[in-house]
Parts: C-alpha cells; sequence; structure tokens
C-alpha cells in the first residue's frame, strides 16, 4: 500500500483550481477544447468539462487521445491520429485554443507524442498542458501549464493515480 499524497478532497479541489487557471488564462472559455489522453487522462478532462460548466455555462467539448501510435519507439504516419471526441466523433482543433489534460507528467514522451497528434489533425491557436501530477525526471523539454501537485519522486517510486469512474476512488498514492 503505498502513501497517500492526495485524497478523494485534495484531488477535487486540485481540479478546481485548475479549472479556475484554465479560465483565467484563457480569459474565459471560449473556443476551449480539452483532450485528454487516455486512460486517466480522459476522466480527469470529463471533471475539469464538468466545473467549466457549472462556472461558466457553457459546454466545452472533451476529445480522447490515444496516444499508442505516435510512441517515439514505434513507427507511424500522420494518419495514425486517433483523436476522437465521445468516442466517435472526431473532434475539430482547428483554432481553438487545446487544452491537454493527462495524470502523470513524467519524461515528457507522452506529451511529445500527444503535440504531434494534435498538429497532424490540425493547426490549433495554442496548446496548453494540465496535469495532476508532475513527478519530474524530464527528458525533454516540455514543461506544465497547470499542475495540481508537484510530486518530487526518485526513479523507483512510483505514483498510483486512481479515479471513482474506473478505480471506486479518487486518489493519488505513491509507492516504492
Ligand atoms: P493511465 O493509462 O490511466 O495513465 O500505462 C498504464 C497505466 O500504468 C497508466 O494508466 C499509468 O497510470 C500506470 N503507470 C504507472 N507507472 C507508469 C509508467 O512509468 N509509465 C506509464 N506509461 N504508465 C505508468
Ligand atoms: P511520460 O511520457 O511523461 O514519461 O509519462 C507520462 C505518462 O505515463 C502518463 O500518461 C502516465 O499515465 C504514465 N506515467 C508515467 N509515470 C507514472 C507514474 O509514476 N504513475 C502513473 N500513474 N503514471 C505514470
Ligand atoms: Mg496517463
Amino acid at each position: 500500500m503505498g502513501k497517500i499524497i492526495l485524497d478523494q478532497m485534495a484531488m477535487q479541489r486540485a481540479l478546481t483550481r485548475i479549472t479556475y487557471e484554465i479560465i483565467e488564462k484563457n480569459k474565459g472559455v471560449e473556443d476551449l477544447v480539452l483532450i485528454g489522453i487516455k486512460t486517466r487522462g480522459v476522466y480527469l478532462a470529463q471533471r475539469i468539462a464538468n466545473r467549466l460548466e457549472q462556472l461558466e455555462n457553457v459546454s466545452v467539448p472533451v476529445g480522447e487521445l490515444d496516444i499508442t501510435n505516435y510512441r517515439d519507439d514505434i513507427e507511424h504516419d500522420s494518419t495514425d491520429a486517433t483523436l476522437t471526441i465521445d468516442n466517435n466523433t472526431d473532434v475539430s482543433i482547428e483554432g481553438k485554443r487545446v487544452v491537454i489534460v493527462d495524470d502523470v507528467l513524467y519524461t515528457g514522451r507522452t506529451v511529445r507524442a500527444a503535440l504531434s497528434a494534435i498538429m497532424d489533425s490540425g493547426r490549433p491557436k495554442l496548446i496548453n498542458l494540465a496535469v495532476l501530477v508532475d513527478r519530474g525526471h524530464r527528458e525533454l523539454p516540455i514543461r506544465a501549464d497547470f499542475v495540481g501537485k508537484n510530486i518530487p519522486s526518485s526513479q523507483k517510486e512510483k505514483i498510483k493515480v486512481s479515479v471513482t469512474e474506473i478505480d471506486g476512488k479518487d486518489a493519488v498514492e505513491i509507492t516504492k
């Protein structure tokens, strides 16, 4: 069993703060699109979208991105992007303010892959990155614009992120 870093309330508060920061930085929610990185990033993106709707009364589209085909250890071509909304409709990011949402930021390679996938499907106005946890150890020049919690970690440690939708609880734990 790991040590709990964020419990349910702390996780909710972190997501609420990130939501306010997104509104503030973008001076509203116009032209905003959230792109959740599978798996847990999608649920976090949906929660941020729910809060945006409560606060601003605007429905913000949530896309889902599977970056598998864009990993830097797998060959791909630019037709491999799987950027979907509601699981099947294509989401247009053309001219939009895109916020990529993921659970853990580590080496930055996943985000690099997400950037390629998004760029292959259009030209957004700008792209921001929101993560629940930044655990350090970057291998690329990538940083998050919105961070739930910075958790300095050793490479041996693991961060376990649980979301109610699939794990039955909300929590962030660290294990040796
Ligand atoms: P996620 O898809 O919800 O992000 O990679 C499968 C799961 O394993 C991930 O769930 C992630 O939470 C977890 N995981 C734990 N450590 C690592 C790691 O170092 N790399 C990756 N890719 N996933 C990890
Ligand atoms: P990166 O590509 O930045 O190394 O890792 C980011 C992705 O890998 C995230 O989507 C995340 O799910 C997963 N990941 C990397 N390290 C961890 C970790 O310690 N815990 C969890 N839960 N996921 C991790
Ligand atoms: Mg993830």
